[in-house]
């Protein structure tokens, strides 16, 4: 009895969850998690996503090409050159032109691969002339999030399996506080790292940077739409590894200012750097 009775919940939990999840995703609310039985990737929501999405398109396109025309080749090999309709086999070695078609034609491919993937490349790698810049900094395990020129900083950590809300949140990607971004802004993102490398994944933003010690690196996003985009660490980081979701949620300049004002209060603290200026300059 005890084992239909856990079954039950466990079927009524999942039936709760499902429903939760299909009205989540209706509505939009939930644009970037991930769906049972989802083909492809999530859909871009930044300039840089959309690009690395035609790219991915376009390479899909070429690669079923090369995949069917040497399948195309090998068929026709296979019969035609089978023992049964080859008594005397051919003693052929060499074919000067075969040969320097599959050098150059390989060189060629590589070279319409290649002038694509460079231009998205740079592309991604550097905002030019960002509107804002957010600082991300990785931690054991959480997620820093800084923005230097409103003086805000905060934590983000992931919410507990026993806190969950399922109605509103999903266990492994909610977090306590998500990273606010004003839609339709360019916002430069420099990474780091606080101990062990971390990474910032964003896939709808296509934003993967590693969180280095003692380094910094760049990478840019600009979310076009409003809603929460979901991401993780996905660096193996150590044992809470599973434990950094990364949460963004988009909102419009007007709520964006909004919700400033009231971080500036929230998370209204003084940063160790200001301390230590601050104990130099009153000892002077
Ligand atoms: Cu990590």
């Amino acid at each position: 009895m005890k084992i239909i009775r856990q079954i039950n919940k466990k079927f009524t939990q999942t039936v709760v969850l499902s429903v939760a999840v299909f009205v989540m995703t209706v509505t939009g609310a939930l644009a970037s998690l991930p769906k049972q039985w989802q083909l492809g990737v999530p859909d871009p929501v930044s300039p840089v996503a959309v690009r690395i999405h035609e790219f991915h398109d376009y390479l899909l396109w070429l690669i079923a090409a090369i995949s069917l025309f040497v399948l195309g080749l090998m068929i026709y090999v296979c019969f035609k050159f089978k023992a049964s309709s080859n008594p005397n086999p051919t003693k052929t070695t060499h074919n000067t032109l075969i040969e320097i078609l599959w050098t150059a034609v390989p060189v060629l491919i590589l070279v319409v691969v290649a002038v694509p993937s460079f231009k998205t490349l740079y592309y991604g790698d550097r905002a030019v002339d960002p509107d804002m810049t957010i600082k991300v900094t990785a931690n054991q395990w959480y997620w820093t999030y800084e923005y230097p020129d409103q003086s805000v900083t905060f934590d983000s950590y992931m919410i507990p399996k026993e806190e969950i809300n399922p109605t509103e949140q999903t266990y492994l990607f909610s977090v306590d506080n998500p990273l606010v971004v004003p839609t339709g802004k360019k916002i430069q993102l420099l990474i780091t790292s606080n101990d062990v490398m971390h990474s910032f994944f964003l896939p709808s933003a296509v934003v993967q940077v590693y969180g280095i010690n003692g380094r910094i690196n760049e990478a840019w996003m600009q979310i076009d739409k409003e809603g929460l985009l979901y991401g993780q660490c996905n660096q193996i980081c150590g044992i809470n590894h599973s434990g950094m979701p990364i949460a963004v949620k988009a909102v419009s300049d007007k709520e964006y200012k909004v919700w400033l004002s009231e971080a500036k209060t929230k998370f209204a603290s003084v940063s160790p750097n200001f301390k230590v200026a601050g104990a130099i300059e009153n000892k002077q």
